[in-house]
């Protein structure tokens, strides 16, 4: 058993009896109140969900087992020659919420690449496809074509499924997913727009650098990359693509089940594609402005308004849970700072960022005017000469995939059940609104 697998017994042991002991002893205690506007509204706020993987707090934004983006790049082991530490240091984070050794990330980059061997049949899955298919359903074509060789299912199968132990089958295919999706990643992007040019593996590199190479890419970015797939790794439990993931394990459906539904999710335009949007939204502004017209602060926000008074949202901005501008953001915009301060599309990007919210706060319908982590991300891809842009949220796919199989191998690990949320009728709601409230 390799050293994180057996430091994941010991964690996932240690910790049981506390959900057991809050179960069975405080199980009835109240926590959260539900509204009609909750109920007709997306559920937003309301706490039904457990996570000790990452939390988000609406003013702070995101923390990993506790720490906070900039602290987590402190604390973790760096990639040789790197400010950025290895996807695969994080990934051991994310799942015991330790800081790995150095030794320890050295196994797990050793593990990832033999896990990262991708089976030829996935291919064979992609290529038949359309090529004009979007890679989001590449990719999440790609992810399901494995469930053959589940672990999970086939101790499902084998008549000795135990519930105390399945989270071990769940850790390989997670890992298997995880080591297997960047690979994955990088066919979809040679097969659809390099004329099927793939570049091999390199087994001297660890995650994020083998990804660079094979997509095409150069240093710095292997920094892009681990940046990039931590950055993108987890934001708590209730978003799309983590609830959904959450969603169908809890039926017990292996992990490639659960994250090919998690991608689908992903690919929706007010989630993870946005990123797309924002950079389809900067283009279609830079062609309606015309050739050699220089984006200004009174054009960029004649086009902001266009956007809404077209009842379109502003890509990139808003949040469900965020109430400030968004630290992911914050941290690809210092990437750009150091890296392209003088990039025109960065310096468009800084000058929406000076606008849009004053733009939102006077159209008034957002509760959260500032920018989330897809209205920097792409400045960055096609600075380094990823113009694809539809391939963005792949990249955030492949990120997501740290977070979510984290979540879920805790999830078996600590024998959560099968989710079931009660709904109820239009009249009952009605009802209870004339009443004043539900009568318990
Ligand atoms: N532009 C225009 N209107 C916006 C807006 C934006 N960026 N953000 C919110 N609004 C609108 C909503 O559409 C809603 O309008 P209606 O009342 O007409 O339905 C109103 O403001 C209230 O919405 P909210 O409570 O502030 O936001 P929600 O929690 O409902 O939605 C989100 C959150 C992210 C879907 C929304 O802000 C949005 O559509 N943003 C643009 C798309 C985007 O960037 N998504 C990526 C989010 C991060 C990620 O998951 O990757």
């Amino acid at each position: 058993m390799s050293k994180l697998k057996e430091k994941l017994t010991q964690k996932i042991q240690e910790f049981r009896p506390r959900t057991t002991r809050l179960v069975k002893e405080f199980g009835k205690v109240l926590i959260d109140q539900v509204t009609i506007d909750q109920c007709i509204g997306g559920a937003r706020d309301i706490r039904s969900l457990v996570t000790d993987i990452s939390y988000l707090d609406p003013q702070e934004g995101i923390r990993f087992r506790g720490k906070t983006i900039p602290e987590t790049f402190e604390a973790l082991p760096k990639a040789a020659g790197s400010d950025y530490p290895t996807v695969e240091a994080f990934w051991s984070f994310l799942l015991t919420g330790d800081i790995p050794t150095q030794a320890e990330v050295d196994e797990v980059v050793a593990e990832f690449k033999e896990r990262g061997k991708v089976p030829a049949y996935v291919f064979d899955a992609i290529r038949a496809l359309p090529k004009d298919s979007h890679p989001m359903v590449m990719l999440s074509v790609g992810i399901l074509a494995l469930q053959k060789d589940s672990e999970f299912c086939k101790f499902y199968n084998s008549g000795k499924f135990n519930k105390m132990t399945c989270w071990e089958y769940m850790y390989e295919d997670a890992s298997n997913l995880v080591a297997r999706i960047a690979p994955i990643a990088a066919f979809i992007y040679r097969y659809k727009y390099k004329n099927d040019e793939q570049i091999a593996v390199d087994p001297s590199l660890d995650y994020g650098a083998n990804f660079a190479h094979q997509i095409g890419q150069v240093k710095p970015y292997d920094d892009v990359a681990r940046m990039y797939f931590i950055l993108h790794s987890d934001h708590e439990s209730g978003n799309v693509s983590a609830h959904t993931t959450h969603l169908v394990a809890s039926a017990l459906s292996d992990a490639y089940y659960a994250y090919s539904a998690g991608l689908n999710g992903l690919a929706g335009p007010l989630h993870g594609l946005a990123n797309q949007e924002v950079l389809g939204w900067i283009m279609e502004f830079q062609k309606k402005l015309g050739e050699g017209v220089e984006p200004t602060k009174e054009n960029v926000t004649k086009a902001l308004w266009d956007t809404l008074n077209a009842g379109q949202v502003v890509p990139g901005y808003g949040h469900a849970v965020l109430r400030k501008t968004d630290p992911r953001y914050t941290s690809q915009r210092e990437f750009c700072l150091k890296h392209l301060p003088n990039d025109p599309l960065f310096k468009l990007v800084s000058m929406i960022f000076e606008v849009a919210p004053g733009v939102l706060m006077e159209h008034g319908k957002a509760k959260n005017p500032w920018p989330n982590v897809d209205a920097q991300s792409g400045v960055i891809q096609w600075y380094y000469g990823v113009r694809e842009w539809d391939f963005y949220t792949v990249l955030f796919g492949v990120g997501r995939a740290l977070g979510c199989m984290a979540n879920i191998v805790w999830d078996r690990g600590l024998g959560y059940a099968i989710e079931r949320p009660k709904s109820v009728t239009t009249a009952m709601l009605e009802k209870w609104a004339e009443e004043g409230g539900r009568k318990f």
